[in-house]
């Protein structure tokens, strides 16, 4: 929070409250015992869809935090992935007064306004695994280095292209900051000299619905009979595509972000995904968590700089972000392949 904050007052004889004319947060200290009023707090997680196994992993990280602090909280999940139920999500948060509003936005420039509000409420507001705009939020909780990630995928396309070739891109839909910010990034990586030999040849959307994504992988084999990759950075799209290039017989390659244990029967050097990449969405979730409560509890601000402590976590550092705001980044992504799936499948 950006104002230091709020103690509940234990004084001999009596209790007396300081909060004013503001029921969560006080700013005056009397002689007495001062604590956290952990009774006045609530956190809220907005995940992105409810098709997606991916974000009921995080929600569960920050679940397993939340309890073990002991504090109050709810998550909220958008019918299918429909923006507009965040939107109404921010809303009723911001009406209830949460103390702070963890979001992975569907649609940033949409949710730009009721986030905006909420922070005018004084709710602090970040953002997880998709950044908000900037002015949207305090701190962006990214899971991992965008450019490391546009490196990793473009490496991956090259070597499953064997060094030449068409490519395309099937992500989840034209408003997910995240993937937009991804695949921006891989067309500036795929300009070196080095991926010379590569042509991307679309972009296609999958909306995170079964029979869509299905269909636009076959109408991407269909209508590019000399594809040779198709990388699919989404864990909600990369299932129904591997199905769709199997049922096929085709022999275009997958690669992307997929979750091991619902990619596990896909991956191998001979089938469908020879390996694809990954962060522990487990690990995005407390993140998430334990930055929600230091920013409510003025630990930290979003400020460049800043450094924290997240519980065994360690310590973390916010940076500059891609869009000019700022972040905290959770880690590397591991890569998934026939070695190691069958250890990994029964984790995440
Ligand atoms: C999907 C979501 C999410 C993305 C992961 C990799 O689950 O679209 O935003 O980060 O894939």
């Amino acid at each position: 929070m950006k104002k230091r904050i709020l103690a509940v007052i234990l004084s001999i004889g009596m209790a007396v409250s300081f909060l004013g004319g503001c029921t969560r947060h006080a700013t005056k200290k009397p002689t007495s015992e001062v604590v956290d009023v952990a009774e006045t707090e609530k956190y809220a997680l907005i995940l992105n869809g409810s098709n997606n196994q991916y974000e009921k992993l995080i929600a569960q990280g920050f679940e397993s935090v939340m309890k073990e602090a002991n504090k109050d909280y709810v998550v909220k999940t958008p019918r299918d992935s429909r923006a507009q139920d965040q939107e109404e999500f921010v809303k009723q948060l911001t009406w209830e007064k949460v103390s702070c509003i963890a979001v992975a936005p569907l649609d940033a420039a949409a949710l730009e306004k009721p986030l905006r509000a909420a922070m005018d409420a004084g709710i602090d507001v970040c953002a997880y695994d998709t950044p908000t705009t900037p002015d949207s939020r305090e701190l962006f909780i990214n899971q991992t280095d965008t450019d490391q990630i546009a490196v990793t995928l473009m490496d991956a396309v090259l070597d499953l292209s064997g060094g030449m070739g068409q490519w395309a891109i099937l992500s989840s839909s034209s408003t997910a900051a995240n993937q937009n910010e991804w695949i921006n990034r891989m067309r500036e990586t795929m300009k070196d000299d080095k991926y010379k030999g590569l042509e991307m040849v679309e972009v296609a959307y999958g909306d995170d619905q079964y029979q869509r994504v299905y269909d636009q992988t076959k109408a991407l084999l269909q209508n590019y009979p000399d594809l040779k990759t198709i990388c699919v950075p989404s864990t909600a799209e990369l299932p129904a595509a591997a199905a769709a290039v199997e049922d096929a017989r085709s022999h275009v390659k997958l690669t992307g972000f997929g979750l091991p244990s619902e990619m596990a029967d896909h991956i191998g050097a001979n089938k469908a995904v020879p390996y694809m990449y990954l962060w522990n969405p487990d690990d995005l979730g407390r993140l998430t968590a334990y930055v929600s409560v230091a920013l409510h509890n003025g630990k930290i601000t979003g400020e460049l700089g800043e450094k924290f402590k997240a519980g065994d976590m360690g310590e973390f550092e916010v940076t500059r972000s891609e869009d000019e705001g700022t972040q905290v980044i959770v880690g590397s992504p591991y890569k998934f392949d026939q070695d190691n799936i069958e250890k990994w499948k029964d984790i995440f």
